[in-house]
């Protein structure tokens, strides 16, 4: 799993665009569109974690992705404007 110039890393504030090929499996919405993509991968921070990304508006390119530890503990990454550099646009532990 690359993601820009590593592994995915919850420890970063930003990131290039996702590296993995976006290929949803998943109607979470429940709207009869397959949108969502869920799939393990090592972290950056040395752990498997749980990866779930996200087609928000439809355009079948994926726009959230959010990283689980298996401890719980989640980063949200979304694009900026230009997709070029992602952000996190939250941080918690479930
Ligand atoms: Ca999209």
């Amino acid at each position: 799993m690359e993601w820009a110039d590593g592994l995915i890393d919850p420890g970063r504030a930003e990131s290039g665009p996702p590296g993995f090929e976006f290929d949803p499996t998943v109607d979470a919405g429940g709207d009869g569109v397959v949108d969502t993509m869920v799939f393990r991968a090592d972290l950056a921070s040395g752990e498997a974690g749980l990866v779930i990304a996200a087609d928000l508006d439809g355009d079948g390119t994926v726009d959230r992705v959010t990283t689980f530890e298996d401890d719980g503990d989640f980063v949200r990454w979304e694009p900026g404007e230009n997709d070029s550099v992602w952000t996190v646009t939250e941080r918690g532990s479930l």
